[in-house]
């Protein structure tokens, strides 16, 4: 398992769980200082900065792409890919689909967290079809994340999200294991883990409130135990409040993994 950290550059999410928040060159430069494998971007669009300047940041830390963020699309614009409404939809899938072609050419899957709105689960199978053909022509795949009750209707639990991609034969579309979700949702997280077993292809590593694993209330052990059970290779990506700092919280997450795996 490798180890990732969020670098947010969307002023809106300013309360959101995102670590990083200076300039990229400067987030790129602590992250690798403090022993991160890879970083997940949250940017307020494709366009934000040119692909080319990403990868010369990735040569020059010898970081990776975990994965990039889509929220953005929700946050700044409102868009959902299961809005009732065709032309919000439309503009939703478009503004996916090209984060997805982004990420693609740094390696690095999309991520369909708050985009996934609160609509009909029949637009979100269609949704997520389309997204998981477009990853796959960039040969990466397309991350579905199950959240809490309070974000959206659709799903809450890895185990349904699991029958979902399942029923409806969703090819390339894996699933997002966050610890912070789960810990609302689910009886148990190795169990949840266990039971979604293939399907999980990224983990946002957080304690129960969301902050640095170590500084809230979850046994982390049995979750890195299921994890290397179902022989989970991909990143332990930290999406977290920066508490009580960002520098405090990213040392924290990189300590606990490394007394963990
Ligand atoms: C995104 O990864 C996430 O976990 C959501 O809670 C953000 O709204
Ligand atoms: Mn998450």
């Amino acid at each position: 398992m490798r180890t990732a950290i969020t670098l947010s550059q969307v002023p809106e999410a300013l309360a959101g769980p995102f670590v990083l928040r200076t300039p990229l060159p400067e987030a790129f430069a602590t992250a690798a200082v403090i022993g991160f494998d890879a970083v997940e971007l949250f940017l307020p669009g494709p366009d934000f900065i040119a692909v080319d300047e990403v990868k010369s940041l990735t040569a020059t830390h010898g970081l990776s792409i975990a994965a990039v963020g889509t929220g953005a699309g929700m946050l700044r614009h409102g868009l959902s890919i299961t809005d009732a409404d065709e032309d919000m939809r439309d503009a939703a899938l478009d503004f996916v689909l090209s984060m997805i072609d982004f990420g693609g050419q740094l390696a690095a899957p999309a991520i369909l967290g708050s985009m996934q709105g609160r609509g009909s689960r029949d637009l979100l199978a269609a949704g997520l079809r389309l997204c998981g053909e477009r990853a796959a022509s960039h040969g990466v795949p397309f991350i579905y994340e199950p959240l809490n009750r309070y974000e959206t209707n659709l799903f809450n639990r890895l185990g349904d999200a699991a029958k979902f991609i399942e029923l409806h034969d969703l090819k390339n579309v894996v699933l997002l294991a966050d610890l912070f979700h789960m810990n609302i949702e689910e009886r148990d997280l190795a169990e949840a883990i266990r039971e979604a077993g293939r399907h999980i292809g990224h983990v946002h590593f957080a304690d129960s409130n969301r902050q640095a694993m170590g500084f809230g209330h979850t046994d982390a052990k049995p979750v890195i135990a299921a994890l290397r059970e179902i022989q989970y290779s991909g990143c332990l990506s930290a999406e977290i409040f920066p508490l009580p700092d960002p520098e405090t919280a990213a040392r924290q997450t990189i300590s606990s993994i490394r007394s963990l795996l």
